[in-house]
């Protein structure tokens, strides 16, 4: 079997919907001229995407990275701040930009999120809050967080980039913590571009995430905070707007490419498909595999036999943050303190998973995964 189509099929392929659908959103944006600044377009993504998440305040950003630095900002988090080393480098430097120390602590082998049985071991006097990342859109385990959290009093700020839609048996899964973060880059779920959103629990917190996210202006003259310019354009909000109306199809298309995954891998000696973590609605954003011992071919080999053939499947999160040069000398990132994440980083390969990939392309994909060792 080859590639039929010869076109490369990377990881992921942003899904964009017909261009003349977003024509009438620029000619209204060309006719009013307002392009920036919490326009109308802004103001009804933010309805809008409260309505389609099940959330009731959320505030707008230019990308999930600023928005996550920003989230520091309200809350005034500083010191020390517990998080996982198994994410993309971005959950880490929003802290360091902030002047906070990450304090890596394992995952747990099953979810491969932060492992709450191990949390309480690495709070110290300086801790201030935790950083939990919904892995893959799938949940962390947000009751025990709670619950350590409640008991040192720590605020809790999800990294929930991957968790665009995601839902546990009490709603959206965003509702969790002090504040969770979106990312709408243009390799998720839902993108708008670039993008991403804090999503907050009060009136009173996004209004202030408003201000910092517009220089810390309240009104023409007053600055009530050292803000940023974190906000997203009017172009980025009219594109989401319009993605909004196509992301039930997406996802959808989504779901029946992970079943066909699970179904078509389910015999594979060595090949673990990783399961939810009991979340009640997925949004099916990434397909991990784990590469096993049983396999005649090793993560690194059968990552490279994919690529010889076209398919670009990726390593996500290898390295872990905690081996990145900034971060590896610190105690917390040092290998026998992360015997989980290592290994899990070590066997994961992330297989092409979007709208528009077609069963062909499935079937030679999975059909290089099923001959292993063979040529
Ligand atoms: N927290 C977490 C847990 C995150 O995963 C991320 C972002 C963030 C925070 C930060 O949010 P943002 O500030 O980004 O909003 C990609 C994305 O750039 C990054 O957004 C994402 N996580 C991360 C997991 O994946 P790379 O370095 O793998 O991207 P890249 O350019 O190699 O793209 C992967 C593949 O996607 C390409 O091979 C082809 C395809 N692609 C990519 C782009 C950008 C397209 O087809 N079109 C495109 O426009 O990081």
């Amino acid at each position: 079997m080859i590639n039929m189509t010869k076109k490369p099929i990377y990881v992921t392929q942003p899904s964009l919907p017909p261009l003349e659908e977003f024509i009438p959103y620029l000619e209204k944006i060309w006719d009013s001229k307002i392009l920036t600044n919490g326009g109308p377009f802004h103001q009804q993504l933010e309805q809008a995407l409260c309505e389609y998440l099940g959330v009731e305040y959320l505030s707008l950003f230019c990308n999930g990275t600023t928005a996550l630095i920003t989230a520091l900002q309200a809350l005034r988090i500083q010191g020390e701040v517990i998080t996982t080393p198994y994410s993309f480098v971005a959950t880490a430097h929003s802290l360091a930009w902030n002047g906070i120390k990450p304090v890596f602590v394992d995952i747990d082998p099953n979810t491969l999120n932060l492992d709450p049985l191990k949390i309480e071991a690495a709070i110290t006097q300086k801790t201030t809050a935790i950083m939990p990342v919904h892995c893959y859109g799938h949940p962390c385990d947000v009751d025990a967080i709670k619950k350590i959290a409640d008991n040192y009093n720590l605020r809790v700020i999800y990294d929930a980039a991957h968790a665009f839609g995601v839902k546990d048996k009490n709603g959206s899964i965003l509702n969790h913590g002090d504040l969770s973060v979106l990312s709408f880059h243009a390799t998720k779920v839902f993108n708008t571009f670039e993008g991403g959103a804090i999503v907050c629990p009060d009136a009173k917190t996004k209004l202030h995430i408003d201000h910092l996210k517009n220089f810390g202006f309240m009104d023409e003259v007053t600055v009530v905070a050292s803000g940023i310019n974190g906000k997203m354009n009017e172009m980025q909000a009219a594109f989401g707007l319009l993605q909004l109306e196509h992301i039930d199809l997406a996802l959808a298309s989504r779901k029946e490419i992970d079943a066909l995954y699970r179904q078509q891998l389910a015999d594979v000696k060595g090949i673990h498909c990783l399961n939810d973590a009991g979340e009640t609605e997925s949004n099916y954003s990434y397909f991990p595999i784990l590469v096993q011992p049983g396999y005649p071919l090793s993560r690194d080999a059968l990552y490279q036999k994919l690529k010889d053939n076209g398919i670009y499947a990726r390593r996500y999160f290898y390295p872990l943050i905690s081996d990145f040069p900034m971060y590896r000398s610190m105690l917390s990132a040092q290998r026998d303190n992360l015997l989980v994440a290592s290994d899990a980083s070590s066997k994961v390969l992330c297989l092409p998973i979007y709208p528009d990939l077609n069963a062909e392309s499935i079937h030679f994909i999975v059909s290089l995964v099923r001959s292993g060792g063979r040529k």
